[in-house]
């Protein structure tokens, strides 16, 4: 962007002169204009030093309500930090992390870029700011040799979350190599209530050894060519945001990421598995849009997307080219806790056996050893929910074995459960459940009889047997009821 320096220099000085003689730190504010927002006046408020945040953090955004002077302290560090567990390689980073820092500015901030490439690095480094419209986004006045530091000022004219980039040659092996970041330029109104923000960036890594082969890796040239990454990764290694390192948030909580993609090759497919965006502004642009699954973020882009999640539990972020959440490492959590919410989502309720053949086509009894059918269709049917010992499961599924309810109800009424479903309370060894069997006509005579028979005479339980003809009453007689 044209700048002239000598200008924001002597307004620069003007302002804390002024600040100086009304010995007050704080200039005279404006009132706000939401629908013109002030990017042009000259920031009358003393330099500000950003405070900048590691991912997944994010810098509490500057409450002003007007333009200041921002000084950016950006330092590049090459280290050696872990893809994934055994496997580690030379990182170039903005910071000492992948992605470089959060920079978070206002709208018509005058941004003052310091960037000191650190003396133990190996290579000149520069930054691209995609939020400067400008030849080259700030290269050339950044470039930075080992053991220096260029300064250089923008003007923040646009608001949005882009993305800023190292652009030394050869570019694309800088920016795998971990050189990559976001900064966000809030409009004076801002985004809005948030109860959560955090900062996520994908981007490849290109190593000589395979997924998981461990050691030192180095970057290979030929698969970034090929754009063949061996890792697909959020916050620069598979994991980072997995397990302890989750992302958390409260039901009802409304989650807000700011979302970024390095590349440097793929376009991201951005998902929350079971999650719902309420708003995404896509491509990190001014409109909104509601009510979104997946969201394309370009390599070099960015997107602002916001959730809030009423069902308790943990939701995987994904690329959702699958291949690279479930072979290359592109998965991050969120952890949701809160009550649960059986009226959106229940848990699986049955697991019936389906064997190709619709209910009515069952396979005919016959076809099963007459003394093994009570067994099997236990065993089939019934131990799904029962348990294969008869022992249920707490507080869902109530017991077979020893339980007092099976061998004090009338068998036509323990029929008839089998037969219609039983949907309680139901009293069982003096724990009260009140789930739902589902209704099982579809068995043969032979089949409930059998699997009664079988219950009322295992794990303990010395019950009589119950036929095939006392099931045919039963079916018959509830059959001619309306
Ligand atoms: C999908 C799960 C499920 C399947 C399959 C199932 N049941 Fe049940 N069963 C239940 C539930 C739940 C209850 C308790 C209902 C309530 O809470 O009101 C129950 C209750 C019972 C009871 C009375 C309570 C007790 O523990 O004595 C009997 C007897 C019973 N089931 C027998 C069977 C038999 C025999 C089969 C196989 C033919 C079977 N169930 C298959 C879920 C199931
Ligand atoms: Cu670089």
């Amino acid at each position: 962007m044209q700048f002239v320096p000598a200008i924001m220099k002597a307004s620069w000085l003007l302002a804390v002169v002024a600040a100086c003689t009304t010995e007050s730190h704080e200039a005279p504010r404006p009132a706000v204009t939401v629908q013109a927002p002030d990017v042009t006046s000259t920031p009358t408020s003393r330099p500000i030093i950003a405070q900048l945040t590691s991912a997944p953090e994010v810098p509490q955004r500057a409450w002003r309500q007007h333009p200041a002077h921002v000084v950016v302290e950006l330092t590049v560090k090459e280290v050696v930090k872990p893809i994934a567990p055994g496997v580690t390689y030379t990182f170039w980073t903005y910071g000492g992390d992948v992605p470089g820092k959060f920079i978070r500015v206002r709208q018509g901030d005058e941004v003052e870029v310091h960037l000191k490439n650190d003396p133990s690095s190996k290579l000149p480094h520069n930054v691209d700011f995609h939020a400067v419209a400008g030849p080259g986004g700030g290269a050339v006045s950044t470039f930075t040799a080992p053991g220096h530091e260029s300064r250089f000022t923008f003007r923040a004219t646009r608001p949005g979350l882009y993305v800023y980039h190292c652009a030394t040659a050869p570019v694309p092996m800088h920016v795998a190599n971990g050189m990559y970041g976001l900064i966000l330029v809030d409009p004076p109104e801002g985004y809005g209530r948030a109860d959560h923000e955090y900062y996520v960036m994908q981007g490849e890594l290109y190593t000589a050894g395979k997924y998981h082969a461990p050691g030192l890796q180095t970057f290979d040239m030929d698969k970034g060519i090929d754009e063949r990454p061996t890792y697909v990764v959020f916050n620069g290694a598979e994991g980072s945001l997995v397990g302890d390192k989750a992302i958390h948030a409260k039901t009802g909580d409304r989650v807000r990421l700011y979302v970024g993609n390095g590349g440097p090759n793929l376009v991201s497919s951005f998902h929350v598995i079971g999650g719902i965006f309420d708003k995404v502004y896509p491509e990190a642009g001014l409109h909104p849009q509601e009510d979104v699954q997946t969201t394309l973020i370009p390599s070099g882009g960015a997107a602002i997307v916001e959730m809030t999640f009423d069902v308790p539990g943990t939701y995987s972020i994904v690329d959702h080219s699958l291949f690279r959440a479930f072979n290359q490492g592109a998965v991050a959590q969120i952890v949701v806790d809160g009550p649960s919410r059986n009226d959106l989502m229940t848990e699986k309720i049955t697991d019936l056996r389906y064997d190709g053949n619709e209910p009515a086509e069952a396979a005919p009894a016959a076809q099963v050893a007459d003394d093994d059918i009570g067994k099997a269709t236990f065993g089939r049917i019934c131990a799904a929910c029962h348990q294969p010992q008869g022992q249920g499961i707490p507080g869902t599924f109530p017991p077979l074995a020893k339980s007092d309810y099976l061998a004090s109800t009338a068998k036509a009424t323990l029929i008839g459960h089998v037969l219609h479903g039983l949907q309680g309370p139901v009293t069982v060894n003096g724990t009260t459940y009140t789930g739902q069997m589902p209704p099982m006509a579809f068995l043969s005579d032979d089949e409930i009889a059998g699997a009664l028979t079988f219950a009322r005479a295992s794990w303990g339980n010395q019950l009589d047997k119950v036929s095939p003809q006392e099931v045919g009453s039963v079916r018959g007689q509830t059959a001619s009821k309306p």
